[in-house]
């Protein structure tokens, strides 16, 4: 099989399951779950997911609230589950032997935290998450706005991959070292997973785009609409801008409010030609569409950095298939270490800023992770960019980020494709 061809171009939308509402507690349990991946008459997809579906039930949230989350381990392996991009307290953020014991199976395990802004992120597993996760442990957590823009619908929609055998299972070879040396797991079917089938023509719609995948980076296209960038990672942009050539690294979210005109198509875009990746239908129109402009979000009330204090530290990606790193299963590096640290990378105190440069000394893109903070994007000229989680750092480049470590405890700093965190690309910072 040429895992770069994909099987199948999208027909049908596949319907994310009915989200729950996180102010009762919540109960999770991890499960193996048939998933209809391939279309009917084709075989369902033995996974594993959280309470009978994947990707997972979406988490709806007010800003400023708690959630309560009783994590049930029904599934066979360990595991422990991380609320990415939420800025939370350390003993919640979900990583095994950095800040929880994994929770073994038929165990629980109670999350509890507040989600102090607004946005689109996603929970997934954290434990073999290069396997987990590409098994479909995950799910969508929104935590809304106080005061939300108006638009007709509220759309969330999962972008993910999955290697699949002809006969519908997932291709049993997590893990190799092929994988792990170059680009990661990539599936050969791809999807948008969207939270509602249909909409109005003349619909002011609101697109949650979460990339859930393991290793594909998803450069998308939607048509079907006019409309504005409004936020990455969950945070407002200052200034929307209009959609074109969005790029999503693995766990990037990235929303868009769209004035229907049409189908709303998603197509993934690749070097050699581009695949459908689902569409919304249009079913009536809106007699009364909304008409004015697209606003930028209310921005977030998130920690000034006092650039001229910042610590300056550099970061170097290594290793890989051309490479010529380092040796066993450990292909990747950051600074010449491969592999979670006993001390930290770096020890910030509370409300600290820092300068890093992220250099990229190898041949693959990587979309680097820090947990339990966001960070600015640095551009020429030192002017503050994107405000995100996560961030592209394309073969031979670097990029400046500046954050604010103001959470403490201990945070992991990883690449997200899973199978370079696995082989190596990992370390942590502790903020006291
Ligand atoms: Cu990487």
């Amino acid at each position: 099989m040429n895992r770069r061809e994909f099987l199948m171009a999208s027909t049908a939308a596949v319907l994310l399951p009915t989200p729950g509402r996180a102010a009762a507690p919540l109960r999770l349990k991890a499960e193996p779950v048939n998933a209809r991946i391939l279309p009917e008459p084709k075989n369902l997809t033995p996974m594993l997911g959280f309470n009978g579906s994947t990707p997972g039930p979406e988490i709806r949230v007010p800003q400023r609230e708690r959630v309560s989350v009783f994590f049930e381990n029904g599934s066979e392996r360990r595991s422990a589950i991380h609320w990415h991009g939420i800025h939370l307290d350390n003993a919640m953020d979900g990583v095994p032997n950095l800040t929880q014991a994994a929770v073994e199976p038929d165990e629980t395990f109670h999350y509890a935290f507040d989600v102090p802004y607004a946005g689109t992120y996603w929970y997934h597993a954290h434990h073999r998450s290069w396997e987990q996760v590409a098994r479909g442990l995950y799910g969508p957590l929104i935590v809304e706005e106080p005061d939300p823009p108006a638009v007709d619908r509220d759309i969330t929609v999962v972008l993910d991959d999955w290697r699949l055998e002809r006969n519908g299972s997932l291709h049993e070879s997590f893990g190799n070292r092929h994988d792990f040396s170059h680009g990661g797991r990539m599936g050969n079917v791809a999807r948008a997973l969207f939270s509602r089938d249909t909409v109005r023509r003349g619909d002011r719609i609101r697109l949650r785009l979460i990339n859930a995948a393991t290793a594909r980076i998803f450069a998308v296209s939607i048509d079907g609409g006019n409309g504005k960038v409004v936020a990455h990672d969950g945070m407002p942009l200052a200034e929307p801008v209009p959609p074109d050539d969005l790029l999503l690294a693995p766990a990037q979210r990235t929303d868009v409010i769209l004035d229907v005109t049409g189908p709303v198509s998603f197509t993934l875009r690749t070097r050699q030609s581009s695949y459908g990746l689902g569409t919304i239908a249009v079913s009536g129109s809106n007699p009364a569409p909304i008409d004015t402009p697209i606003r930028p979000l209310p921005p977030a009330q998130v920690p000034v950095p006092d650039p001229n204090g910042a610590a300056r530290l550099t970061l170097v990606m290594q290793g890989g298939a051309m490479g010529g790193h380092h040796g066993g299963s450990d292909f990747w590096a950051f600074n010449d270490r491969s592999g979670m640290p006993e001390a930290p990378w770096y020890r910030f105190s509370r409300g600290e800023t820092a300068r890093i440069t992220l250099r990229n000394d190898t041949a693959f893109p990587h979309g680097i992770h820090l947990h339990g903070h966001h960070f600015h994007e640095i551009g020429d000229h030192g002017a503050l960019g994107h405000y995100r989680d996560t961030t592209l750092v394309d073969p031979r480049q670097s990029r400046d980020i500046l954050c604010v470590f103001d959470n403490p405890g201990k945070w992991l700093l990883h690449c997200h494709t899973l199978a370079h965190q696995a082989s190596g690309m990992k370390t942590w910072v502790e903020v006291a």
